[in-house]
């Protein structure tokens, strides 16, 4: 793609447009970049900009010349504003097209509902312990575009939302995975089945001589990838695979052309990531693929120490074990939260809603929770769908939810913080979420 002169609009001046935009400055292009907010909101960001880029707040509009629209994850392409570009014919693409676009290094890209971010980390380690020359972007923070200019030799790590996916055209990972599938973000994608496939987006321009690697266990990633060209290679923490990885009395198995390599066991790993067993089998999966040597496999994931927020083990009082799952923002995640323990849970949740049905958890809540505390603007959602059907109270803090859960905890007890919402309603974000109830834990 020849930028020189080439005028193009990004929408959205945060992480992803200000990187956005200055690679395209950089290549000679008339970059206009504008955002809903004032400029108030924003002084800190147009400060971030290169010289000669045009700023327009107050609006979502592609200028009305552009010949080029580049969205930031947080755009939805379907958006009114972007209708006059639409039927003008002007071409629109997510900034992971785009970087996709002047990228040359294979890419190993990873998308799923939950656990995306903890899977591309892993991944990074282990091919960087094994010697491999990798750089990790994407939705985890560091948006593509920024990395183009200093491609690693071997591997680009992608995590990948649906949101990027949407305004994907071309983009083409040599190996992608797919970890879950369960209802989030159905506030922008509406029904399961258009978030579905989104996701699906990440394998299409896949061909034989690349590789995808799934959820076995998981109905709506199976679905979505039958009948796919690449080489498909599947996890299972229920089950064995044929080509894949699978958990065997407690190792780890990679199986592929009929042969068997252990990796290790379980046990050796931190507690935390003991509860992301899948997210560590897609892992290893990766990294055999890119020619890592089992022993390095199995190193890594002994030293690889668990992510903030994702279940995250906090501490251990009195026999309660206190968990912040903040990051758990939608209904899948507390699923697999509460699905890994076998222990009684006391339950802070709710918060923004992104348009769950919650009503979904209702069974696995009679069957694992003792006490939940309800925090946030979907409290009378969640209190609606379980109908009196079973014991919760709300709490008006962080501070308040945790100490009204220590107060009917007992020894075996786990305290989990797993919102299935948003922050952005109570907290800044997912993370001062975590971090205020961490403190209070820690208080304790
Ligand atoms: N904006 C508009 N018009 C709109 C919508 C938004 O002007 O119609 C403006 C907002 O006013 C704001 C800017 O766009 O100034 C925000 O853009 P953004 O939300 O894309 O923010 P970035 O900082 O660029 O962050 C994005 C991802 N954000 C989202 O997907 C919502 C980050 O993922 C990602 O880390 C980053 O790019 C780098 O790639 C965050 C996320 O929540 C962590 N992702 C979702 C998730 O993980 O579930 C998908």
């Amino acid at each position: 793609m020849n930028l020189k002169d080439k005028k193009v609009s990004i929408i959205g001046m945060a992480r992803t447009g200000i990187a956005t935009a200055n690679f395209l400055r950089k290549h000679g292009a008339r970059v206009t970049i504008t955002d809903e907010k004032p400029s108030a909101a924003l002084t800190e960001q147009s400060a971030q900009l290169e010289s000669g880029i045009a700023i327009r707040f107050e609006s979502s509009k592609p200028a009305l010349d552009a010949e080029l629209v580049v969205l930031s994850p947080g755009v939805d392409i379907h958006s009114p504003a972007l209708a006059d570009a639409r039927s003008q014919g002007t071409e629109i693409i997510s900034e992971l097209e785009l970087a996709y676009r002047f990228s040359k290094t294979p890419i190993i890209a990873v998308t799923g509902t939950n656990g995306k971010t903890t899977t591309t980390s892993l991944i990074g380690a282990i091919l960087k312990r094994g010697g491999l020359d990798v750089q990790v972007g994407g939705n985890i923070g560091t948006p593509f575009i920024s990395l183009v200019a200093s491609p690693p030799k071997d591997f680009m790590i992608l995590e990948v939302s649906s949101f990027q996916l949407e305004g994907a055209v071309r983009f083409h990972p040599q190996m992608s995975l797919i970890l879950n599938l369960t209802p989030d973000h159905l506030d922008r994608h509406k029904t399961m089945e258009r978030y579905a496939a989104l996701k699906e987006k990440i394998a299409v321009n896949q061909s034989k001589t690349d590789w995808l690697i799934c959820n076995r266990d998981d109905p709506w990633v199976s679905r979505i990838t039958q009948d796919k060209k690449p080489e498909l290679l599947q996890f299972s923490r229920q089950q064995e695979v044929n080509r894949g990885a699978f958990l065997q009395a407690g190792q780890i198995v990679l199986r592929r052309e009929g042969r068997d390599k252990f990796i290790g066991p379980v046990a050796a790993m931190a507690p935390g990531l003991q509860l992301q067993v899948e997210n560590v089998l897609a892992a290893v999966i990766a990294a055999d693929l890119a020619g890592v040597d089992a022993a390095v496999i199995a190193e890594s994931l002994k030293s690889f120490a668990p992510l903030a927020h994702r279940l995250e083990w906090v501490r251990s009082l009195k026999g309660v074990a206190f968990i912040n799952d903040s990051k758990g923002t939608n209904v899948g995640a507390v699923q697999k939260s509460l699905n890994s323990f076998d222990r009684p849970v006391i339950l802070i949740m709710g918060g923004q809603d992104k348009g769950a049905d919650f009503s979904v958890l209702k069974e696995l809540f009679k069957k694992k929770v003792k006490r939940m505390i309800l925090l946030g603007e979907a409290r009378q959602k969640i209190q609606a769908i379980l109908n009196g059907s079973f014991g919760y109270e709300e709490a008006s803090t962080m501070e308040a939810a945790v100490r009204q859960a220590w107060q009917h905890a007992e020894p075996g007890d786990v305290v989990l913080l797993s919102p299935a919402c948003a922050s952005f309603d109570m907290f800044r974000d997912y993370m001062d979420r975590g971090e205020q109830f961490k403190a209070t834990v820690n208080e304790l």
